[in-house]
């Protein structure tokens, strides 16, 4: 293993879930070994737990959970763990405080990313304004919620913010959607100076072949390094028995996040054991959250898998980007 170079622009976590990789692992990254962590009824009316985000608080972990429920529809739950790993997920949705009546309470929520900014927590999801876009909400205690305006027209998935700033304005990755199951989509970044009006969208990465060859979005929130912010992203294979969902990482400017570096050109991760194989969607992997110990450089990844429960994986950074530079292409 090589040693820290302290690449991770950011606090220490020195309670980050961690397992070293298995001896005969040779993937940069690797699957937690008691994966799923979160069974698909972890609450009595889920139908499956996916699809969710975590972030360090108050010495502990809070996390965002997609839950389904037993009509199948998709709902955004706390939940807190004093290790990220054992998680007890609050049975009740969150109820967000919406002023805008326009807007809001929509009547669904998928795929939740949880973002710190200047000690705020923002949430920010797959919302319903006359089909999908990224509903936004800010919160302090995780247990009331101030919903704001969405943050673009429908459609749109994938609102990822940044955790700072950038050049004076807050920051969000995104991929514009159609109304269903899009069989395209590229990555957008876009700033706004308070939340509310969003603009000057620039292109990050399009599609390419192979795993990433239908569709590309952002994951977890860009994790700030020494050498970019690095953006850990899904991208989808079109396969003659649907899609096929993997996990990739590219490295962006620090000041001018839609230029990329470097871009992974194999997969990190791709659905190729039981709980990502098989589910409600089979072959899915779809990374929402990532925890980051500047000390030791562990990243820890929340996945849903399948469609249907969370997985954890991990990485050391500097191997991570090692492994990116070696093998990019943009
Ligand atoms: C995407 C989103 C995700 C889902 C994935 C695979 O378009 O809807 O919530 O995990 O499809 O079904």
């Amino acid at each position: 293993m090589s040693e820290a170079r302290n690449t991770i622009i950011g606090p220490d976590l020195p309670n980050i879930p961690w397992e070293d990789r298995p001896k005969d692992c040779r993937n940069v990254v690797w699957r937690y070994s008691k994966n799923p962590i979160i069974p698909r009824d972890a609450i009595p009316t889920s139908n499956s737990i996916f699809n969710s985000a975590a972030i360090p608080y108050e010495g502990g972990f809070m996390g965002v959970f997609r839950c389904d429920d037993n009509t199948r529809l998709c709902h955004l739950h706390t939940g807190t763990s004093a290790n990220g790993i054992d998680w007890e997920i609050n049975p009740d949705p969150i109820s967000f405080d919406c002023a805008e009546k326009e807007i809001g309470p929509s009547p669904y929520g998928y795929d939740p990313r949880v973002c710190r900014i200047d000690g705020q927590y923002y949430v920010t999801w797959c919302n319903d304004y006359f089909g999908p876009t990224i509903g936004v909400a800010r919160t302090q205690d995780f247990k009331s919620f101030e919903q704001l305006e969405n943050t673009f027209l429908p459609y749109n998935r994938n609102g990822v913010l940044f955790p700072r700033k950038i050049n004076g304005e807050f920051a969000m990755l995104s991929r514009p959607s159609d109304r269903g199951h899009t069989p395209f989509g590229d990555i957008f970044y876009s700033v706004s100076p308070d939340m509310c009006y969003w603009g000057k969208h620039r292109m990050v990465m399009r599609t390419r072949g192979g795993w990433q060859g239908i569709k590309i979005g952002p994951g977890p929130i860009p994790i700030e390094t020494t050498e970019g912010w690095l953006m850990i992203y899904h991208g989808v294979l079109m396969s003659c028995n649907g899609f096929v969902y993997s996990m990739g990482a590219a490295l962006l400017d620090i000041d001018q996040p839609w230029k990329v570096l470097y871009r992974t050109n194999p997969y990190l991760l791709s659905p190729q054991v039981d709980y990502e194989c098989v589910g409600d969607t089979p072959n899915v992997v779809f990374p929402c959250a990532a925890l980051a110990d500047a000390a030791t450089g562990r990243l820890a990844i929340y996945y849903g898998a399948a469609d249907t429960v969370v997985g954890l994986a991990f990485t050391q950074i500097d191997e991570l980007i090692d492994f990116v530079k070696a093998n990019s292409e943009v």
